[in-house]
């Protein structure tokens, strides 16, 4: 059965079943959830851990005093019910303040207060037990050439992770950062829009070693990108440290649909991927309920993220266990992809001297793909 489990690792943001509806073209359509209200119906789901923004659970301009009996009476949920908070995040782009960005603002001043706000957070993520803190930079980016200067923000944005990492290596947090790629929205560009460009950045920081990338789906596919792809380059790297899981229809507003919805036959290889390829971290969905559903919907949809996961999860095994599948996966060759192109100890003068390949024949060869990637569809159909 198709049940969540706490071993699921399954975990939602406050802001995605707390999501009221609003959108640039209407009003909230539902009314605040108590986060309280939220660790218990998602924990009754049968999710493991919840997740939120700074200003989800501690209002923006809160005192000492009421951050403190907020942060209690949160703490006493999750006591409570024995949910985790596997993952904080800081919000760096509701306020005015943030509206030319935090980390990459062109004013110094609205940079050191973000990087203020920041580490305030990570003491707390620590404080919870958090072992992933997710930067989004969703206003690091422009809507006009001149605005910004791309390489002077890149050397402020990594300024400000390196500041941050360096915090919690002074600290000794258990604490490790995740950066979170979006091509565009709310800005009309952002900088690191994809999983390329985020990895890349991380190789210029000063501590590369704890820095990773927090994929989301629809953010990958809002720019055309396979998002398994895109997850299997991240796992390649040893940089997969958390993942947004939500569905998108293609290159149009970030969606953030239930995970299933979208492109499924992605969703599929996704969940093989994971499944397989080793990775432990939380399956935390990042997901808006449309705000055409009262809190019913809300949570049918929670529930739904959850069931289409471990769907698939059963889909992906039975399509790897079909015999049928093995001899397909050997008539496409995959085994011969993870032998090395050249044999151990052979010099290039050996590979340039062999001859006697047969092109046309190899040319003339089929590759057998389709028969492979029908019996996939076969088993994602669930009429194997
Ligand atoms: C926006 C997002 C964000 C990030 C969050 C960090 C509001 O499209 O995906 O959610 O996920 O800020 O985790
Ligand atoms: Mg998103
Ligand atoms: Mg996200
Ligand atoms: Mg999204």
């Amino acid at each position: 059965d198709f049940t969540p489990k706490r071993e699921d690792k399954f975990s939602f943001g406050l802001w995605t079943v707390g999501w009221l509806g609003r959108d640039p073209f209407g009003e909230a359509t539902r009314s605040p959830l108590d986060p309280v209200e939220a660790v218990k119906r998602l924990s009754d789901l049968g999710a493991w851990g919840v997740t939120f923004h700074d200003d989800d659970l501690i209002p923006f301009g809160s005192s000492a005093t009421e951050r403190e009996s907020i942060v209690s009476r949160f703490r006493g949920a999750l006591d409570e019910t024995g949910m985790t908070v596997p993952m904080v995040t800081t919000n760096l782009f509701a306020h005015p303040v943030f509206k030319d960005g935090a980390m990459t603002a062109n004013d110094r001043d609205v940079r050191r207060f973000a990087l203020r706000k920041v580490l305030r957070n990570v003491e707390l993520a620590a404080d919870l037990g958090a072992k992933t803190f997710v930067a989004w930079g969703g206003r690091e980016g422009a809507e006009s050439g001149a605005a910004k200067d791309v390489r002077a923000a890149l050397d402020r944005y990594r300024e400000g992770i390196d500041t941050v990492c360096s915090f919690i290596k002074e600290r000794g947090y258990d604490l490790k950062l995740a950066l979170e790629p979006k091509p565009n929205e709310p800005r009309g560009d952002i900088l690191l829009p994809t999983v390329g460009h985020a990895l890349s950045f991380i190789n210029e920081l000063e501590h590369s070693e704890m820095v990773g990338v927090n994929p989301e789906t629809g953010h990958e596919q809002m720019a055309g990108l396979n998002f398994a792809h895109g997850i299997a380059q991240a796992m390649w790297a040893n940089k997969l440290f958390h993942i947004d899981l939500n569905g998108q229809n293609g290159i149009k507003y970030d969606q953030d649909l239930r995970f299933g919805a979208g492109d499924l036959r992605n969703a599929f290889f996704l969940v093989d991927l994971l499944e397989t390829g080793g990775y432990q971290g939380p399956r935390h969905f990042d997901f808006k309920p449309p705000r055409t559903e009262d809190y019913d919907g809300v949570w049918a949809s929670a529930a739904g993220c959850m069931r289409n996961y471990l769907i698939l999860k059963e889909r992906a095994a039975s399509f790897r266990a079909d015999p049928r599948v093995q001899e397909a996966l050997k008539a496409s060759r995959l085994h011969e992809l993870s032998t090395p192109t050249l044999g151990s100890g052979e010099s290039v003068s050996d590979l340039l001297a062999e001859d006697g390949f047969d092109v046309d024949a190899a040319a003339a060869r089929g590759m057998h793909f389709e028969r492979l990637d029908q019996l996939a569809m076969d088993h994602l159909l669930g009429v194997s």
